[in-house]
């Protein structure tokens, strides 16, 4: 047992790496000594956790080539075999998932509820399922063959969990990975090697290298077959470039400005409350999050009221405390990036939460109406506790605003017509579209978003689709050649 009071969980961390609290990379199966490094702190408090390394050039061509010598023998092994390394993987993750769930916070702010009762299941559901499927594999899949070594970048706003959407599938398609966490976030992914090591995952599965964009950059530069981004848009567009022309799998998961549209006859409670999560999961830092409210006009003013009295009582503060809504803003780097954008307009009323707001890295739970549909608060992601309001007439004009943005991941329509519903689901230009809910999540369903919210599907059967490739002549003749 690893022990997880969130005084010792970097100790805890530390003790089983071998190496910490400066930390190097896991790579080939084994933590290695720590090289240049960088700090990385926890943001409620500004206290330095740990020093993480800055993975070279190099460096990511050593796990490149861990991952290479490793991957005919893991496809080799079958899907039976991998299924049963996935489900211990699942379990183990299950065990210390109190480890996981205060690292989590510590490092990435968010509320301790959050990472323990979302976060970690969903990250142990996801190695399940795809254990699963692994399992089915040999006889369904034929006439496929998995990409090879796969280049996965993750982002800092669901550490763990996106490490789970990439490398589940991957290791159950039979591929070998080169993971990069987030810089500011990296702490679960370090955890996450000793769980592939227990789990009896063979050597140089599994690697992963700590760093920043430049590390990313290298990786996705390196000799891999697929590359699979979660993060912003810009990188995306950067990756989708330096890998054009390389015959390189890849899928792209961006931003989003996802609208969250009530209609007038809407149970009002029950949309706030949806509202309350939509936008302040996570403290907006989530892809998908709800972040603009379009509200039909005869209840806008009723629906305003009714949202700024629950705002009101969101407990914004400690991410340990197990009673609070919203935790800290990842970085202060992030957080000047939410206040550059919302002082900066002179637009629209601002309203934000009457609740007390810790000194630091906090930004109040924050309402802004009367903007204009162009105005930069209506159409940049602002991936923080900001929700942007407007309204509507007809169902037509909801569509049309809906779709009036760069993005599409995500939508939330609310009404108790289900027609209503129905007839405008398909019309509106996103991944997913939610009824009477939002930010729900499946490992069977495919999440994803279109246009400048990326393409490719992670979960559910073309998740898994998409680190496969189909087989083509060179492959009967390395056969032949063996
Ligand atoms: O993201 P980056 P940032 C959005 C959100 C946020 C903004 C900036 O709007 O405010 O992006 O966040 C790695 N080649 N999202 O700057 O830079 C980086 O090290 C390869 C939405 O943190 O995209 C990290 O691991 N990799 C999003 C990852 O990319 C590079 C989640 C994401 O960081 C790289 C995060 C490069 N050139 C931010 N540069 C979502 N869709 O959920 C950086 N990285």
């Amino acid at each position: 047992d690893y022990g997880t009071a969130p005084e010792s969980a970097t100790d805890a961390l530390a003790w089983i790496a071998g190496t910490g609290p400066r930390f190097g990379h896991f790579l080939g199966g084994a933590y290695r000594e720590a090289g240049e490094t960088f700090e990385t702190r926890n943001p409620a408090t500004g206290e330095v956790l740990a020093e993480i390394t800055q993975g070279t050039a190099e460096d990511v061509e050593a796990a490149v080539a861990a991952a290479r010598a490793a991957q005919p023998g893991w496809e080799g092994l079958g899907g039976k075999g991998r299924a049963r390394v996935l489900y211990a993987i699942a379990r183990l993750v299950q065990k210390h998932s109190r480890l996981f769930a205060v690292l989590e916070s510590l490092e990435g702010g968010k509320p301790i509820r959050e990472s323990r009762d979302i976060d970690i299941p969903l990250v142990a559901r996801h190695f399940y399922h795809h254990a699963g499927l692994a399992q089915l594999f040999d006889t369904e899949n034929a006439g496929r063959k998995a990409w090879g070594v796969c280049g996965q970048i993750v982002p800092w706003n669901f550490p763990l969990l996106m490490l789970a959407w990439k490398i589940a599938p991957a290791l159950a398609a039979g591929n070998t990975v080169v993971l990069k966490p987030a810089e500011w976030t990296s702490l679960t992914a370090l955890l996450f090697g000793d769980i592939c090591r227990q789990a009896g995952l063979p050597e140089g599965v599994v690697n992963i290298v700590t760093g920043d964009g430049e590390t990313g950059a290298a990786l996705v530069a390196s000799d891999i077959d697929k590359v699979a981004f979660t993060g912003s848009t810009d990188v995306g567009r950067k990756i989708r470039e330096a890998t054009a022309g390389r015959g390189l799998g890849l899928t792209l998961e961006l931003g989003g400005k996802s609208p969250y549209i009530v209609f007038e006859d809407a149970d009002l409670d029950s949309a706030v409350e949806g509202l309350v999560d939509a936008i302040w999961f996570n403290g907006g830092q989530v892809c998908c999050a709800g972040s603009r409210l379009l509200v039909q006009e005869g209840i806008a003013e009723a629906f305003h009221a009714k949202l700024k009295a629950r705002m009101d009582k969101l407990r914004v503060g400690d991410p340990l405390d197990k009673s609070i809504d919203v935790g800290a803003i990842v970085d202060p780097e992030q957080l000047s990036r939410i206040r550059a954008l919302v002082d900066g307009t002179d637009e629209g009323e601002i309203h934000r939460a009457a609740c007390e707001i810790p000194e630091g890295c906090f930004y109040p739970p924050t309402l802004v109406t009367g903007l204009s549909q162009a105005s930069r608060l209506m159409q940049e992601e602002i991936f923080g506790p900001v929700l942007v309001s407007t309204t509507f007439r007809t169902p037509s004009e909801a569509v049309q605003i809906a779709n009036d943005t760069r993005y599409g991941l995500a939508a939330s329509l609310w009404s108790e017509n289900i027609n209503t519903c129905l007839d405008i689901a398909p019309k509106i230009a996103a991944g997913v579209v939610w009824i009477n809910g939002t930010n729900m999540f499946d490992a069977a369903a495919g999440f994803g978003g279109v246009r400048e919210s990326g393409f490719g599907r992670e979960g559910g059967p073309e998740g898994l689709e998409a680190y496969m490739r189909p087989l083509h002549r060179g492959d009967a003749l390395e056969k032949a050649a063996a």
